[in-house]
This record gives structure tokens, sequence and C-alpha cells, in this order.
């Protein structure tokens, strides 16, 4: 294993054969973000689809490795498989932010069943929300069967991650307010499923309620998310949680919603790509000589900055 190839096609073939290392390399690739991330992407595309994905988010501390953790056991005795992804955006992976969840992990890390990754990217902007998508679509083309997706945090790229599951769960707190924090991260629109967690704590019935009211007053189609109870340490609720999940899954598979979200999904994406590549774009226009030339003219206000722009752009496709 040492000479494991840095070939992402042969990585690739030597991950679908069990070799923990090469999906670990593959997963560092993705994190890059280089050119070897995308020979993996365009060798993976065609093979996905099979995975039913699972986001995972709520505030910071309301348990959701543990919780996370605790549905890991239920997927072993269950004889199923679950690869998960922890996304750290303000962390470098080789930090210690994870080292938390590591431990909460440990009893599943030697677990040929349970695959469990931290990713963060080294600062660039979007990089999670572009890395994360393309790290699902490895393990969902390796044949993990559920892929659970936690995102730690609640700004704007986290719930823009968790969003992109096929079920989203919203973990919250007993606790006067933390719906209603929740609501105003977000978080409210986007829950298939609300977990109370903590629940051996005082209050979670209020935020039972508060919950239910926040549904009553938002328009709902036809999946009312249900809420469970949960007290993660003790693995309480657990079961009852995956047996959500699953009845989620059954929703969006029969009623045809599953199609259009992967649909929505893949268009936002690639609109984030188009984003990404026109300002990387813009940014070599505005280094080239010209630049120069036109920016003495904008000084002494000869043109203004949108005939400029203008100008930019056409040297950039005429070259
Ligand atoms: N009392 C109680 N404590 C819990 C429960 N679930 C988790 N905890 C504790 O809450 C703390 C935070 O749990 P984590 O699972 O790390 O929370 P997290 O949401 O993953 O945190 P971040 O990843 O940092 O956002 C830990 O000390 C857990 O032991 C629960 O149901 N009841
Ligand atoms: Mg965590």
């Amino acid at each position: 294993m040492n000479r494991l190839s840095k070939d992402p096609v042969a990585l690739f073939e030597a991950a679908r054969d069990g070799h923990r290392l090469a999906l670990a390399r593959l997963m560092s690739i993705i994190e890059r973000g280089a050119k070897e991330a995308r020979t993996l992407g365009a060798h993976t595309f065609s093979q996905v689809g099979r995975a039913h994905t699972v986001g995972m988010t709520g505030a910071p501390g309301s348990g959701k490795s543990t919780l996370t953790a605790a549905l890991a056991a239920v997927v072993r005795a269950i004889d199923e498989r679950m690869a998960i992804l922890a996304i750290d955006p303000s962390s470098p992976f080789t930090g210690g932010a994870i080292l938390g969840d590591r431990v909460r992990m440990q009893d599943h890390v030697t677990d040929e069943g349970i695959y469990i990754r931290s990713m963060a990217t080294r600062g660039h902007l979007g990089g999670l929300s572009l890395a994360t998508p393309q790290a699902v679509r490895v393990l969902d083309a390796l044949g993990w069967p559920w892929i659970l997706v936690e995102t730690v945090g609640v700004g704007q790229i986290e719930v823009d991650i968790a969003r992109a599951a096929d079920t989203t769960v919203v973990v919250v707190n007993p606790g006067w307010g933390d719906a209603v924090q929740a609501n105003k991260a977000g978080l409210m629109e986007i829950a298939d499923i609300f977990v109370i967690n903590k629940s051996d704590r005082k209050g979670a019935d209020d935020t039972r309620r508060d919950i239910q009211q926040m549904l009553e007053l938002s328009s709902l189609g036809d999946w009312e998310p249900p809420i469970v109870m949960t007290v993660g340490t003790e693995g309480e609720g657990a079961q009852e949680l995956w047996a959500t999940i699953g009845e989620h899954r059954s929703h969006l598979e029969q009623s045809g919603e599953l199609s259009l979200r992967r649909h929505d999904r893949i268009k936002a994406e690639l609109l984030k790509i188009l984003t990404q590549s026109f300002e990387a774009r813009a940014q070599t226009v505005l280094q080239g000589p010209r630049r120069v030339e036109l920016q003495e003219k904008l000084d002494r206000g000869e043109i203004d900055p949108y005939a400029a722009a203008d100008l930019l752009l056409e040297m950039d496709t005429s070259d």
C-alpha cells in the first residue's frame, strides 16, 4: 500500500477493492481541488445516484457528532454500511477542532462498514460547497449506500451544504429560543426532519411546541417534517431517527421529489462552478497588461468603469 499510485483512476479502483488508504488519498485530492479532482469527477460521474445522502446540521455543540455515532451504531446493527463526512470549514484538516469528533467516533473507526472522514479546504471561498458534492459522488460511486454529511456551524455555507443532501436533519436543543435561533439561521425551511437532542434536559416539550408552531405558520408540501426526541449520549431515539430517515427516503422516491431535488442540486452546482470560473477569469484579465493602460484612462476620467469592463471582456474573448 505504500506504493500506492498517484493516478486518481488507479486510486479509485484500489478504493473500490476496499483499500482505505486509497480512499483517504481520493478525499485529499478532492480537498486540494486540483486537476486530479476533475479527472476523478469525470471518471466517477456516470456511476453515481444509488446512495442516499443525509445532511446533519444545527448549532455548534447541539450533538450532531454524538447523534451521528449513535446512528452509525444503529446502521451497523442492521448490517448496513454508511460513510460519514464531517465538514469543517474553519479548521485545516490536520487541526484539532475535529479531535472531539474523532474520539466519539472511535467505536467505529476500525469498522469495515463505516467510513469517517473530516474535510476542510485551505481557505478558498466556496471551496467546501464545491468539494463536498464531489466527495459525496466518489463515495456513492464506490458503492456506499448511505452517506451522512455533518456540517459544523450554521453559516450560509453550512446551510448550503446541508441542503444539498437528499434528507436534511436539523438538530436543536431544549431551551428557550433555540428553535427561534434555528429559524433565524434559515434552518426551518431546509429541515426534512427535526431532532430535539439533549431531551434529557428540561424544556424539550416547550421546544417541540415552538417547532410545531413555526411549522404551522410555514407553507408545507406533502411532507410534514417529523420531530424526533433524542438523547444522543445514550443512543436514545437513534432507532426512531433512523426509521424516520427511511420514511423520508421512501417519500422522496415515491413522490418523484427525489429526482426534482437532484435536478435542482446539480443545477445549483453548475451555477456555482460557472461563477467560480468566471471569477477566476476576471482575476486573470485584471492582471493582464491592458488593465494598466485602462486604469490610467479610468483615473483620468476618460472612461467609465462599465466601459472599461466591456473592453477588458472583449480583449479576453478575442485572444
Ligand atoms: N446531556 C446531553 N448531552 C449531550 C447529548 N448529546 C450530546 N451531548 C453532549 O454535548 C456535547 C456536544 O456534542 P457533539 O456531538 O460534539 O456536538 P456537535 O453538534 O457535533 O458539535 P460541533 O461539531 O462542535 O458543532 C458533548 O459534550 C456531548 O457529550 C444529549 O443527548 N444529552
Ligand atoms: Mg461535531
